[in-house]
């Protein structure tokens, strides 16, 4: 992480702006809390990612909070078709008053957007999805080491070819689980069956009517500690001896939750703001 972030505080002096990419599942738990301090003398732009997997509602209360904070923001899906155009003029605002200012004074400059975000919100997705047909090298920068290329996004907008990554941060215990229920940090090192039954514990508050749905022995009586195993009844996990099979029903849980199949969850909430 040392070397990712010496990468970045080099790469900060390249640009103008920044877009930092979260996952609109959990848009607080995938920021990182540095961000406001590390980019203070940027524009910054906030993208909700892989917001076709987010509540819908919980997406907008989320860009009304990161506007009302002084953020340009807006909901992106890298994956699919929509969004780009949205990415795209609002990266052009950032930089708007840049340009003007520029071209007031005569001079003809692109101005320049980097991506950062943590490992896993889609990065590299978001800006092949941006740089799209576009991504040819417009030429080396004097200066500019010759392994960083910049893709042109409009006539006075580049973005750097490569994401800044950015550190997760986990000391808050609530934070860190989303994260890892997103499979955004390693997850080899956690339990899968205790994370997966948190995740059942937490989508029963979240979604109950979509988890019971999907996994049709759960019931809103089902004991916490039975609702790894009733996952597993409800899909006939069965071990040779009998018993569930709940290694499996933990899997199972992750991926589908992952995949977007259980429901359209948001895990966090917009955090409670000073009056
Ligand atoms: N459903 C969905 N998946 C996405 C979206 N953007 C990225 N992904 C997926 O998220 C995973 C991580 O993306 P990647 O670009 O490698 O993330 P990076 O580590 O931040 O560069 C990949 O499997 C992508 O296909 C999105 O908007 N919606
Ligand atoms: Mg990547």
């Amino acid at each position: 992480m040392a070397k990712a972030k010496r990468m970045l505080q080099e790469n900060i002096k390249l640009v103008d702006a920044v877009a930092e990419i979260v996952d609109a599942r959990a848009p607080e738990a995938s920021r990182n809390p540095d961000f406001d301090a590390l980019f203070s003398q940027k524009e910054r732009i906030i993208l909700l990612n892989k917001a076709d997997l987010a509540d819908e509602n919980a997406t907008r209360r989320f860009l009304d909070y990161y506007r009302r904070r002084g953020l340009l923001a807006a909901p992106m899906v890298s994956t699919g078709a929509a969004g780009k155009k949205q990415a795209v003029a609002l990266m052009e605002r950032a930089v708007s008053d840049k340009v003007k200012r520029l071209q007031e004074k005569g001079i003809k400059k692109t101005v320049r957007v980097m991506v950062v975000g943590i490992p896993n919100v889609g990065k590299s997705t978001f800006i092949n999805r941006i740089a799209g047909e576009n991504r040819t090298k417009t030429g080396d920068t004097p200066g500019v080491t010759r392994s960083k290329q910049w893709v042109k996004v409009g006539p006075y907008l580049e973005l750097m070819d490569s994401p800044g990554l950015l550190w997760p941060k986990l000391e808050d215990q609530q934070k860190a689980q989303s994260l890892a229920f997103l499979g955004t940090v390693n997850d080899d090192i956690l339990d899968g069956e205790e994370l997966a039954s948190a995740l059942l514990q937490r989508l029963m508050t979240l979604c109950p009517e979509a988890l019971m749905q999907r996994y049709k022995k759960l019931t809103l009586e089902t004991a916490i500690e039975d609702l790894l195993p009733a996952v597993a009844q409800s899909r006939g996990f069965l071990l040779s001896g009998g018993e569930l099979d709940t290694e499996r029903a933990a899997r199972i849980v992750l991926d589908e939750f992952r995949g977007g199949k259980i429901a359209r969850v948001t895990l966090d909430q917009v955090p409670e703001e000073q009056a």
